[in-house]
């Protein structure tokens, strides 16, 4: 109305000739690009908790006081996804309610500051839920995706890598032959080891002594298979073929220096996470003995683990995962402060991020000078089902969704389908409700996993 009342204005000065008609013609373009935008603000946040592919995904959608106008975030952490939950409703919910839905930076920085006590998964996760779904609220009153926000593509897909693994070589061998038979160019590759729980591959039935009864593991078997499946990768594979490993930080620091260094001449495209985030300043002695290009950061909540290692040019790669750090605001902040520095993003993708979080990282994958390389979990069918407009992969590219936001919409019907299951049994059939078990080295000593 006031607005209204100053154009009307603004045209009668006009007609007196107080203002050129030229003037009057540049207002109404101002208003024009206004209309139909006026401040939304939020009138409820709600969660949506779901399981359709397994892992426990947690969504947040915020619904505006403007009929039809609301977003969704990805608030996954599915080891805690019960305490997400109130976090959201208890906390963020009141301390939002009735606020303008389109400042997203302000209101960032209000529910990161209103705990005081900051940087924990669990809150990081809220507060990623609330982040995301307000950038997709104004996609949406855009009329645009949210990497047309960022400025706009720098690329056209992001050229993505897969998981393949096996207990056996010639298994994770014919594992990543399909990848590459789909058109993928980057493979990361997984081998389990003989009666022992490995990361990203099962050891099989064989066992292996123990004086306990839970999972075991034991760093420098793992180590020495490893080894042999890339050597057997590169001959096997070709040299054209991007290898990428994860060592899920479960190795000591001394291991993985000198781990690094024995698969230098392998050429990886990336040797992930070497070390745990306690472990970080060993960064420096890896850096110092080998140039195998280093991908790290799944695992970080908090500005005091990323900033070292972009400033100190000590990794390749950020494998941020997007929620735990707080959602899209911070991200597209840390891809910006890694471009000063020639570290490239890869962002965290694995079946534990919602489609919602999925489109959240390809919007920064296209809009970011410094894209590396997009970690990709297929979204079986019913994942499609729940959430309508997945991204789409064709020849190893994941292309973005071009509806507004993030392209799609959650079918909380279709959740409710899924609810969360009783969670992984540890050994003995115990409940961990979503966590996870124990492993243990054959004497007992639990392992970092
Ligand atoms: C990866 C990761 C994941 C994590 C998982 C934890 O690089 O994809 O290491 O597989 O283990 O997201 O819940
Ligand atoms: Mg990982």
């Amino acid at each position: 109305m006031r607005r209204r009342g100053w154009l009307q204005m603004l045209a009668g000065r006009a007609l007196g000739g107080v203002v050129s008609r030229r003037e009057l013609a540049a207002q109404e373009r101002v208003e024009q690009a206004v209309r139909g935008m006026p401040s939304p603000r939020i009138q409820d946040i709600r969660v949506i908790a779901t399981a359709p592919a397994n892992s426990r995904l947690v969504v947040v959608k915020v619904v505006t006081d403007q009929p039809g106008l609301y977003g969704y975030g990805c608030a996954t952490f599915t080891q805690r996804a019960d305490l997400v939950v109130p976090a959201v409703e208890r906390y963020l919910k009141p301390l939002l309610a009735g606020r303008p839905a389109d400042r997203i930076d302000d209101t960032w920085q209000l529910c990161y500051n209103s705990s005081y006590w900051r940087n924990g998964p669990v809150l990081n996760n809220a507060i990623s839920g609330v982040d995301q779904a307000l950038w997709d609220i104004k996609g949406r009153q855009a009329g645009m995706p949210v990497y047309q926000l960022l400025g706009g593509k720098c690329r056209e897909a992001a050229d993505c890598y897969g998981h393949a693994g096996g207990a056996e070589i010639p298994q994770v061998i014919e594992s990543a032959k399909r990848w590459t038979a789909r058109g993928f160019r980057h493979v990361r590759v997984q081998i389990g080891v003989p009666g022992m729980s490995g990361y990203g591959a099962g050891g099989g039935a064989a066992s292996v002594p123990k004086l306990h009864n839970d999972p075991v593991y034991e760093p420098a078997a793992y180590l020495r298979r490893a080894l042999k499946l890339l050597e057997a990768c590169r001959k096997e594979l070709g040299e054209e073929i991007e290898l990428l490993h994860d060592i899920h930080e479960r190795v000591s620091p001394n291991q993985a220096v000198q781990f690094a260094k024995d698969v230098e001449r392998f050429k990886l495209f990336f040797l992930e996470d070497p070390l745990s985030p306690e472990d970080l300043a060993y960064f420096r002695q890896i850096r110092a003995q080998c140039a195998t290009p280093l991908a790290m950061g799944e695992l970080f909540n908090s500005p005091h683990e990323w900033t070292p290692l972009i400033a100190e040019r000590l990794i390749d790669y950020l494998r941020i995962h997007l929620s735990q750090a707080g959602g899209l605001t911070p991200c597209r902040k840390i891809a910006a402060f890694a471009e000063m520095f020639g570290v490239k993003t890869a962002w965290h993708g694995p079946g534990d991020v919602s489609p919602i979080g999925h489109a959240a990282n390809i919007a920064l994958d296209v809009a970011c000078y410094n894209f590396g390389i997009q970690e990709y979990s297929p979204f079986n069918e019913r994942l499609q089902e729940v959430f309508q407009g997945c991204p789409v992969m064709k020849d190893g590219y994941l292309y973005p969704n071009e509806a507004p936001g993030w392209g799609i919409e959650v079918d909380e019907k279709a959740a409710a389908k899924y609810p969360f299951g009783a969670g992984r049994g540890g050994p003995g059939g115990r409940n961990l409700n979503g966590g996870w078990g124990v492993i243990r080295r054959r004497d007992g000593t639990i392992i970092k996993q």
